[in-house]
């Protein structure tokens, strides 16, 4: 009895501590997977399903070889890219990221100097000159890709054209522009409404944007009306508001300022901000009905 009780004294000792810590084990182990769980919660709600499933598909694309199949007398036989970020639907608008070099950039500066006025408009009914002063302050000039010994400019225009599937014979010649500090273009739309400009024989339909230099501050091409937002608020053209495409050398920007139906996009509405820090150099290719 005497050993007995010593044994089941020692037994009750020894079930207390047991018990003790194999509650404690149970604790840490779920509060630790409770942490874990949450984290992976924590990723779900930051990164939605979808958005991985766009990422993963997107990276496939990028390491896949494409084959090209057997093309027109006017196309391509191999396949080909042009890296972009579809900015906005409303109006249409895409950046291209490196879509021309440092160089070819330079090049263009460099024919563009030698022939650079004070930038002009084309007036409503009841405009001049005088009455439109401060609207568009930049410097500019005219080149045509013939003019351009370079060839640069033939290789941009191919490329915009490949962009945009939009021949090169709807193109203007570009519009290269200088804006120094303090300059700047009033919103505008590039498309004439007939209503204001009277009869046109053909039309704007899109226009390519080509930076040629970085803008150390300001300068940004301005969207006021993207996605309808300051339309109905007597918007100050002054302004510099709504979506803002920053300058970088070398990248492209294209939109659209007619609907597919042939009718103005008045969302296309677009300016540039005061140039604040720096120098701002730009192409403008603007791409007609006809
Ligand atoms: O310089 C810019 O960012 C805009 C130029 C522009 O609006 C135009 O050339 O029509």
């Amino acid at each position: 009895m005497k050993v007995r009780n010593r044994g089941g004294l020692f037994r009750a000792k020894l079930e207390l501590p047991i018990v003790l810590l194999s509650c404690t084990l149970f604790f840490l182990a779920g509060f630790f997977g409770s942490v874990l769980l949450s984290q992976f919660q924590d990723i779900d709600e930051v990164v939605p399903k979808s958005r991985i499933l766009e990422e993963s598909v997107v990276e496939e694309k990028e390491d896949k070889v494409f084959e090209s199949i057997p093309n027109g007398d006017t196309g391509d036989s191999y396949v080909t890219s042009i890296p972009c970020q579809v900015l906005s639907w409303k109006p249409r608008a895409v950046y291209y990221p490196g879509f021309a070099t440092a160089e070819q950039c330079d090049n263009i500066i460099k024919k563009a100097k030698e022939s650079l006025s004070p930038s002009g408009l084309a007036f409503r009914k009841g405009e001049t000159a005088d009455n439109t002063k401060g609207v568009r302050t930049s410097s500019g000039t005219f080149l045509s890709a013939y003019s351009d010994s370079t060839g640069t400019l033939a290789q941009i225009e191919e490329k915009i054209a490949r962009a945009t599937m939009l021949p090169r014979s709807h193109g203007e010649a570009f519009n290269v522009l200088r804006y120094e500090i303090g300059q700047k273009y009033l919103s505008h739309h590039d498309s004439f409404n007939p209503t204001e400009y009277g009869p046109q024989r053909s039309q704007r339909i899109a226009s390519f944007l080509l930076y040629l230099s970085d803008v150390e501050e300001g300068g940004e091409t301005m969207f006021p009306y993207e996605n309808g937002s300051n339309m109905n608020i007597g918007y100050d053209y002054e302004k510099c508001i709504g979506l803002k495409v920053k300058p970088r050398r070398g990248d492209g920007l294209l939109f659209y300022s007619l609907y597919p139906n042939g009718t103005i996009d008045q969302m296309s509405l677009h300016g540039s901000c005061p140039v604040i820090i720096g120098q701002k150099w730009v192409a403008t290719k603007w791409i007609r009905t006809q």
